[in-house]
């Protein structure tokens, strides 16, 4: 069942042909699909001999250390002059698991300047033109997915090699909940069997996803769960917070918070959950839904944000008890959903 169109494939081999130096890019705050997507990618051109190299905004969450390939990336935080001088030498970015370009934060100046062509292959809606060529296709389980076509196609369907195939896995698994939402597609499971055929330890990936974490993060985790969720059964909606103290008392790394928001959900008759962060100048917001409920249309009407229909991330300018006193306020516009 194929997703990916020839035309896109056509295009994407000729630049491909005259490709020396390879960018590839990903958005800020990397998650297990971006960051997959990326060193899939990478993995890939390094088997072919093509020079590359793999610029993130910022920092990697720890618990995704043990990837291939994942020491070579360069973060622009705190290796501004390297992905200054990697982004200036490159004729070709792909762009992977982002279509707008202020997910690429301080970076998105340099790269929208920059004269290489670029190639973007993306899952979220309603993508921003800035790139030569696009692959779009928001049905899709993660970027992963559509990376495992990307790839199998330039390389005349050959089967990939088991580090390949195994940031690909991560991708789908982080994207997916373990298969939990976003894969009720057939296909998803067409490509997952073609990865396990690659000879990955299925069992290692998740272990590495979900039992990689510090005890203090765990911690974190009760104490929001305990003393930071509000429930509002009447909106059907649950919501954690957490500030920059509470942070700083549970030693917060990157990635700490990640999958907390889904939490929430689990509670019976709650289709959606919130999670809100105090950051530097700013309050960090995630959504997650059930069934028909929009958590991207609560971000893009509220919170700067946007999404998928039922993931979503979003920020608020406001004070963290401004922005839930908003998100308590504003909540009841959207009830009409409850009842679909
Ligand atoms: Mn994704």
């Amino acid at each position: 069942m194929k997703q990916i169109s020839d035309n896109f494939i056509k295009d994407a081999i000729q630049y491909l042909a005259s490709a020396k130096n390879i960018v590839l890019l990903s958005h800020k705050n990397p998650d297990g699909d971006a960051l997959g997507s990326g060193l899939a990618l990478y993995q890939y051109f390094k088997e072919k001999k093509i020079s590359v190299n793999f610029v993130l905004p910022n920092q990697l969450p720890d618990y995704l250390d043990w990837m291939p390939n994942v020491q070579n990336v360069i973060t622009y935080n705190t290796q501004k002059e390297l992905a200054l001088k990697v982004i200036s030498q490159t004729d070709l970015i792909i762009m992977v698991d982002f279509n707008h370009s202020s997910r690429l934060d301080k970076m998105a100046e340099i790269v929208l300047e920059s004269k290489a062509p670029k190639i973007m292959i993306d899952h979220h809606p309603y993508p921003e033109s800035i790139s030569d060529i696009l692959y779009s296709r928001v049905s899709a389980s993660s970027t992963a997915e559509m990376v495992f076509e990307f790839i199998t196609a330039i390389n005349n369907g050959e089967k990939l090699s088991k580090e390949i195939a195994e940031c690909l896995f991560l991708g789908i698994v982080t994207d997916t909940g373990s298969f939990s939402y976003n894969s009720s597609n057939p296909f998803t499971f067409e490509v997952v069997s073609e990865l396990l055929k690659s000879g990955i330890d299925k069992d290692f990936v998740i272990d590495k996803v979900y039992n990689n974490h510090s005890h203090s993060r765990l911690r974190l985790l009760g104490y929001c769960l305990n003393d930071n969720m509000k429930v509002l059964p009447e909106l059907s909606t649950a919501y954690i917070y957490l500030s920059q103290a509470d942070l700083e008392k549970y030693n917060f790394e990157p990635g700490d918070t990640e999958g907390f928001v889904n939490y929430p959900l689990s509670i019976k008759g709650i289709v959606f959950s919130a999670i809100f962060i105090e950051k530097d100048g700013y309050t960090k917001c995630s959504f997650r839904s059930k069934g028909k409920f929009p958590a991207n249309k609560v971000s893009g009407d509220h919170f700067n944000g946007g999404g998928h229909l039922n993931a979503a991330g979003g920020e608020s300018k406001a004070s963290l008890k401004d922005t839930i006193d908003k998100f308590e306020r504003v909540l009841p516009e959207y009830s009409n959903f409850l009842n679909e």
